[in-house]
This record gives structure tokens, sequence and C-alpha cells, in this order.
């Protein structure tokens, strides 16, 4: 079988879909059920369409393009990730996954192989938490990790519940008919750029992910008394603001000293209100993340945090209350999966590098009911979630080919 990854394809395509963009180019900002992203979805439906595969929507706007293989009643063998990107992202991340698995699917049919089993490309719903604060909403739908109750719970930044946003964007059905039925993968394989730097330090085109790191995080809400910037002498000050800037050096702290490189600790929203600069702060939100792959060094930082918000309340006299959003554990990889995509790199004499993969994917989620790996390629510098995000045409033409490749394997 010989496999063409057509390249101009491919990489015009990623252009294209960076185009359904809020922000300027070269950021990339689609949020999840906006029209932008609405656009976005009915572009990549259409390409789906185009390349002879049968597309359908569940309740959440996951998506689904499938290429029937010649047995109807064997578990499919799935790829993708997700289209949607964080503001002012880059045009990569979870791209490289959809169209990369989209142009692996077309190579295999354009070579004349037939699947036994079907293959079929998901495009997740909502792996950013941006707009409803938890990631990887549409595979964790799938999967069971969190219930239609739980979903239909959350809300977005305007207080909009996730029931009335998708049904806005034009998706029907209940929640509860997400689920996929057990046993419906034979198999899932992610395609993803690394958004880290060891590919490129170790120069290896390839990495093959063994392990997905485990994501937390949480809600800090810290009240203060507020007051005027003029009026209110020091020693009188409750300042919310002076309290978090000493909560999240606390967590800095505890994700540095944890004894292990693999445990790392962000916060990356902090709200000031009244958010006036005469006014002393009075009440303070922050966005916590927090990841490990032992979950028992990821306990003692969220341990720290708590001890963190008791000890600064009392010294500051302030209120501090954190909510949990999260806290997944880790997925293993199969190694099955693991052996077909290292099959796939030796047949092509490629060079990979098993590794962990210390972003969160809908990998981690589908990993509960698939056998599951992922396929990583080098971006520069490392970089990701920033708009000079980039990944180099021939490294993604080779992710593409090993994971047509491995798809072929696994779907004899
Ligand atoms: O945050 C993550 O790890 C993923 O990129 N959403
Ligand atoms: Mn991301
Ligand atoms: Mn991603």
């Amino acid at each position: 079988m010989s496999l063409t990854i057509n390249r101009d394809r491919l990489l015009s395509e990623i252009d294209a879909l960076a185009s359904y963009s809020d922000a300027e180019a070269p950021a990339v900002t689609r949020i999840v059920f906006t029209p932008t992203d609405l656009k976005a979805r009915a572009w990549m439906k259409a390409r789906c369409e185009e390349a002879g595969l049968t597309v359908r929507q569940d309740a959440v706007g996951n998506t689904f393009a499938r290429w029937n293989g010649s047995d109807p009643a064997a578990p499919v063998v799935g790829t993708g990730s997700h289209i949607d990107a964080i503001p002012n992202a880059g045009k990569y991340d979870g791209v490289v996954g959809v169209l990369g698995g989209l142009e692996a699917i077309r190579a295999l049919r354009q070579s004349g192989f037939h699947p036994k089993h079907s293959i079929e490309l998901t495009i997740f719903t909502s792996e950013e938490p941006t707009r409803f604060g938890i990631g990887c909403l549409g595979s964790r739908l799938l999967s069971g990790t969190v219930s239609a109750d739980a979903a239909r719970k959350l809300t977005d930044s305007e207080g909009t519940a996730l029931d009335e946003v998708r049904r806005n964007a034009g998706f029907r059905g209940e929640l509860e008919e997400v689920k996929l039925p057990v046993g419906y993968y034979a198999a899932f394989v992610e395609l993803h750029i690394e958004q880290g730097p060891l590919l490129e330090r170790q120069q290896i085109p390839l990495g093959i992910v063994t392990k997905i790191a485990a994501p937390a995080s949480l809600r800090v809400l810290i009240e203060g008394t507020g007051g005027h910037a003029g009026g209110v002498l020091m020693p009188d000050r409750h300042d919310a603001l002076c309290a978090a800037a000493e909560l999240i050096l606390a967590i800095e702290n505890a994700a540095r000293t944890s004894g292990a490189v693999d445990t790392v600790a962000t916060v990356g929203i902090c709200e000031v209100f009244p958010g006036a600069v005469n006014s002393i702060p009075s009440r303070v939100r922050l966005g916590v993340d927090i990841r490990d792959t032992d979950l028992q060094r990821r306990g003692v930082v969220m341990h720290a945090l708590e001890a963190a918000c008791h000890a600064i309340s009392e010294k500051r006299r302030v209120s501090i209350r954190s909510e949990l959003v999260n806290a997944d554990a880790p997925a293993e990889c199969a190694p099955a999966i693991i052996e077909a995509l290292s099959q796939s790199c030796r047949k092509h004499e490629l060079n990979f590098l098993s590794m962990v993969s210390r972003a969160y994917h809908d990998s981690l989620f589908i990993a509960r009911i698939a056998p599951v790996a992922m396929l990583f390629i080098p971006c520069r510098n490392g970089y990701s979630h920033r708009p000079d995000e980039y990944a180099a045409p021939e490294d993604i033409v080779r992710g593409a080919l090993v994971l047509a490749e491995t798809l072929a394997a696994l779907s004899k």
C-alpha cells in the first residue's frame, strides 16, 4: 500500500480553517458555539462530506465523519481532535489532529485500502475550558466522565446555560444521548502538536504518548472590604488583590518545590472588582490550573493551596472560598496502540520519542472507554496557546502519514 499525503491541500486547509477567527491573524480565537465556531464547523463538515464521509453530529455538537468499513458490526477505529481555540491562540492546536486525520483518511481511500472496521474522524466539542469553565466537555460526555445532569448545570461567562447555547447553535436532542455505547471503539489515535519543546530540542520528528497528565482546575473567590484608595489608611485595609497576589505566589511555590518537573500550576484568570485605579479591590476571582502525571504530588499542591487560603484569610481578614471544577485521573495509553504507532514509524524509518503529554486532550477521556494513544509532532520552541504557535509542513505531513499507516493497521 503506497500512501501519499496531499501536502498542499493539508497546509492550505490549515490556513483556511485559521481564517475562521475572532482575532487578528496570526492569532486565532474560536470559542465554542460562537458564530465563528459554527462557520468553521460548517466548513469542516463540507470538507468531510466532499471526502466521501458520512457526517453526524450529536446533541452537544461532537461531529463524527465516518468511512464505513466492510464489517458494520465491528467496533470503530477513531481519530480526531478539536477545532475550538482559546483567545489569542495559534492555528495548529487541535487542528493538526482534525485536518491531519482527514488527510490520512483521504490518503487511505486513494490508496485503494478497504477497512474492515469503520474509520471515524471525530471533532470534539469544547476541548478548551474557555466558555463553560471545564475542558474536554464533548469527550467527557461521550465517555460518561461527566453526566448529562452535571453538564446541564454548566453556564457560560454570561450565565447562559449550556442547553440554551447548544440548542441556539442548532444541536438538538438530549445530552443523555451523547454517551457512546460500551465497546464503541476498537481503538482511538489522536495526532497533536506536542505543545512542549522536547521533540524539537532532541531533533526527533515524532513523539508517541504513553501517558497523559492529570489536570485539575479550581475557582477561587477572594472578598475584602474595598474602599477609597486615598481615604483608607494601610493598617485598615483588607485588599482582595494583595491577598490574591500572596495566594498566587504560594501556588507557584508549591508547584516549584514538589520535587518533580512534572508538577505544574498556573493562575490564568484574575478578575479584579471594581477595577478602578482609585478603588481598593474588594473582590478577586482566580482561575487555577494544577497538573501532574502523579496524583499524589498533584494532591500535595492542592492541599498547599487550601492551607494558603486559610492562612492568608486569617492574616489579612479577607474571605477566601475555593471551588473545585475538575480533578481528573491521568490516562495510561494502550500498549497495543502504542505498538501500532511504533510499527508505523519504523515502517517509514522515522525515529520517535516515547513521552508523556503534559497538556490534556480529548484522548484523556476517550481512554476511559477505549484503547488510546497519541502521536505528537514538534512545535517551534514548544510554543502553543499563543499566536506564534508553529508546526513545520514536513512535520505535519509526517504526522498525517504515520497516522494513516496506523489507522490502516488498526482497521484491517
Ligand atoms: O489545556 C490543555 O492542556 C489543552 O490544550 N486544552
Ligand atoms: Mn489547547
Ligand atoms: Mn489541543
